[in-house]
């Protein structure tokens, strides 16, 4: 069954330079340079159940015996779909459909699992993650035709919606004294949970039960409802004005998703969620106080590029307009942009943008008018005009952007930027996002700082703070991973100062990663999660923005696997 503490490995199985053609003792060689940060990323155990997936015998690909195929099936949802998508048509890692593994054969594909390529395949047996037998059944498996998990439509989703406070029961007005602006929601990733925090007091108000590894938390417009989603697609709706904050609504949209969003255009406040599921491929529009599905989409279509049919575009970002009545959803292997128009479900108006490969996250540049989001293996980032509903911009920048949200402020010599940090490379790009005001600057990098290295995840300041937080939560070294780098937004060029946050942390043994800052409402705290295994102890470590000293510590044995933190309000109006 699921191991839970594997994204902490570098796990993604990318059998890519097989279809590169490059010889086994040219991967062995170049495996040094393999990106660690990259394959621990992605590599991620999918949340498909591997029983529920159908099994195709093939011709042509060696004998597996019932149990053999099982074991097989098991390891590669576990340990390859994340890179290689479950239908293994391509993603991160490239195609591993059977025309080209077949015509490669099985010695050509057990050399690659052994040893890896420098094109970002782990070298599965050298690395002694799997024995010798466990390679030759991987390399005879991935000649058979992949098995493919079960569609889930309205009736499946049906059968998983439950209203447990029906919205005419709720409260009419805030019935506790929270300061719920000010209220953090963060991601209790193993535990299947999250915690409420208090902002001012740093206490723990209530831990939910949600889904699996919720992935992100989103407010709806009012800032009464906080959405969770869970790498497993259960979508948990949470009312924070009764006088517990509870779970009122929850639905499955899938069996494996990363992304939920509320209706955020004038007049339809509250009305509608959306959430956008990995698998099956789509994304399903609901009503936005009981979460009833309303509308299904399928995101199977061609790629943008080669125009091919790709039957796995998974659903990335998604966020809500604020200048017209539409939800922006990124599709991420066919690299395209939606712009879904919720006025009328029963004739869904959607705009369809081309843009590049493979879309990941993304944010709002400063005025509210632009979506800029990566494009991660073009090393591109797309920019999109949500008032005109076309593509404004796109952007070269470093090696595998991943900016999270993003950071919009005020460049002292550029005007208004929206930063990035890179997976790839230790560059943090500034784009240009003022085309009015500094014509010369838009939509172009205009200035390039070193970070502590790769592996960065989120960058983040408010408009309130003078200070640029950079994590690099992925960096294969110690120092970097457990530390976090912080600019001075009016003098760059100075450099960055080091804030060894696990280290403040004091929690003892593990990998204690240092992920995603996030702010408090006033804009004078950052809070960092220090991540580890489920069996060590995690944290959250408080910085006053100002002086960017510790100012407090969150330890408590609740306090399991903390990853995404999310203060409400600043989730609520979009302010990063
Ligand atoms: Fe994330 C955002 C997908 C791994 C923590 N992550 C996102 C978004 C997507 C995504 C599509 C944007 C959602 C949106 O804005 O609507 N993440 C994926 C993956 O596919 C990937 C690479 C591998 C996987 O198997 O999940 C992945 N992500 C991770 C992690 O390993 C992280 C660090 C810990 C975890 O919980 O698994 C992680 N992702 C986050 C966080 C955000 C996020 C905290 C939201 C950041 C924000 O500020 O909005």
């Amino acid at each position: 069954m699921m191991k839970k503490d594997w994204y902490l490995k570098p796990l993604a199985v990318a059998v890519t330079t097989v279809a590169l053609g490059i010889s086994a003792a040219q991967a062995q060689d170049g495996h040094k340079d393999v990106d660690e940060s990259q394959s621990a990323y992605q590599g991620t155990e999918s949340s498909v159940d591997p029983g529920s997936a159908k099994a195709v015998r093939t011709p042509g690909a060696p004998d597996l015996t019932e149990a053999e195929f099982e074991t097989a099936k098991e390891i590669y949802f576990q340990r390859c779909a994340g890179c290689h998508g479950v239908l293994r048509k391509g993603a991160t890692g490239k195609p591993l459909t059977t025309d080209i593994t077949q015509e490669r054969g099985l010695e050509y594909l057990k050399a690659f699992i052994n040893y890896g390529s420098a094109a970002g395949m782990p070298n599965w047996g050298t690395s002694g993650d799997l024995t010798d037998d466990e390679i030759e059944l991987m390399a005879k498996y991935i000649m058979h035709e992949p098995p493919t998990p079960p569609e889930f439509g309205m009736p499946e989703m049906m059968d998983t919606w439950e209203v447990r406070v029906a919205p005419e029961d709720r409260p009419t007005e805030q019935m506790n004294d929270l300061a719920i602006e000010n209220l953090f929601s963060v991601t209790l990733r193993d535990a299947g949970q999250i915690a409420l925090i208090d902002g001012e007091s740093k206490e723990i108000v209530k831990v939910l039960d949600t889904g699996y590894a919720v992935h992100i938390s989103r407010m709806s417009a009012s800032g009464r409802y906080l959405f969770v989603i869970g790498r497993d697609a259960k979508v948990d709706m949470i009312d924070l004005w009764m006088e517990e904050p509870e779970i009122v609504a929850t639905i499955k949209i899938g069996m494996e998703a990363r992304s939920v969003e509320t209706s955020k255009f004038e007049g339809y406040e509250d009305d509608l969620a959306i959430a956008g599921a990995y698998w099956p491929p789509q994304y399903v529009i609901m009503d936005g106080e009981t979460l009833e599905p309303k509308k299904i989409v399928a995101t199977r279509g061609m790629t943008v590029d080669t125009q091919e049919y790709h039957p796995e575009p998974r659903v990335a970002a998604i966020v809500a307009s604020h200048r017209h009545p539409e939800f922006i959803v990124n599709i991420k292997e066919t690299g395209k942009v939606r712009l879904v128009n919720y006025e009328n479900l029963d004739a869904l108006s959607t705009v369809e943008i081309d843009t590049s490969r493979y879309l990941h996250d993304g944010g709002w540049d400063a005025s509210g008018r632009y979506f800029l989001t990566a494009a991660n293996e073009s090393n591109q980032i797309v920019v999109i005009d949500a008032q005109e509903r076309e593509l404004e911009a796109i952007v070269d920048v470093g090696k595998i952007p991943h900016p999270g949200r993003g950071a919009n402020f005020v460049d002292s010599e550029h005007g208004p930027v929206w930063a990035t940090s890179h997976l790839g490379d230790a560059t943090i790009q500034l784009i240009g996002t003022d085309p009015e005001g500094h014509p010369d600057n838009a939509w172009k990098v205009v200035r390039t700082l070193e970070g502590q290295g790769g592996g960065s995840l989120f960058i983040k300041t408010h408009p309130e703070s003078d200070n640029l937080y950079v994590d690099t939560a992925l960096n294969p070294g110690e120092g970097p991973s457990q530390s976090v780098a912080v600019f001075d937004i009016n003098d760059l060029e100075a450099g960055y100062e080091v804030l060894p946050i696990a280290e403040w942390a004091d929690v003892g043994e593990g990998v204690k990663r240092v992920v995603q800052p996030e702010y408090n409402q006033a804009g004078d705290e950052v809070w960092f999660s220090v991540w580890n295994t489920m069996d060590e102890t995690s944290a959250l470590v408080i910085v006053d923005d100002e002086t960017r000293e510790l100012k407090h510590v969150i330890k408590d044995e609740r306090l399991v696997t903390p990853t995404g933190k999310f203060n409400v309000i600043n989730t609520q109006k979009d302010i990063y």
